[in-house]
């Protein structure tokens, strides 16, 4: 069966979190994967963490309509691109809702990653849906509950194609995490898609 936007998807068992995971959603996603490869203005960050400057573990680019903070990063965005508002229209249709940014991640190999975190910055406003675009190369996604919420941890492998949407108070409960991987893993790049409050 395929899902259609509109359907409910595969619900992860999360208690007090609203995750669904559509696969085979992004039509022409091996040309779209290859497009952002080589169009997306990929930026190699540096953040403070522990008073010590380091570089980012991966690749990012922001690109919406206005400036977004997050980890103490300003990021000035990057003007939309085509094959990104391809991909933001099936994001919207899959998620019943309009996105004004998305910051893109690229992982080189499986020594790039993404700590553990919400996406719950103050400019998202409460309860936000988040659409979460997976191309290229399987990686394992874990969700984390908040510490006083006493849940299992849970791990997912999203696949090339696929929508992640996280809503309702899935920010607010559970931290979510792309660990590193010793296996030899090609690249991979995820939007995920964010409605800025003004
Ligand atoms: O790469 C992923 O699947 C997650 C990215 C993410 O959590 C983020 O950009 O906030
Ligand atoms: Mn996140």
């Amino acid at each position: 069966m395929d899902l259609r936007p509109g359907d409910v998807g595969l619900p992860l068992s999360l208690p007090g979190g609203d995750v669904r995971l559509y696969l085979d959603a992004i039509p022409e996603a091996d040309q779209l994967f290859q497009k952002l490869m080589t169009e997306v203005p990929w930026k190699h960050e540096h953040i403070m963490l522990f008073g010590k400057r380091q570089a980012m573990p991966r690749l990012t680019c922001w690109m919406g309509d206005a400036t977004y903070t997050y980890s103490g990063l300003t990021n000035v965005p990057a003007p939309w691109n085509e094959s990104v508002q391809r991909i933001r229209d099936a994001a919207e249709e899959f998620s019943g809702t309009n996105f004004n940014g998305v910051l893109l991640n690229l992982y080189r190999d499986g020594r790039d990653s993404m700590g553990w975190h919400a996406d719950d910055e103050a400019t998202l406003g409460s309860n936000p849906i988040i659409a979460s675009v997976n191309l290229g190369a399987t990686r394992r996604f874990r969700f984390k509950p908040k510490p006083h919420h006493a849940a299992p941890t849970l791990g997912v492998y999203l696949p090339h194609a696929s929508i992640l949407v996280m809503q309702g108070a899935t920010q607010e409960n559970w931290l979510h995490a792309v660990p590193k991987s010793a296996k030899n893993i090609a690249p991979r790049i995820n939007l995920t898609f964010r409605a800025l409050k003004s």
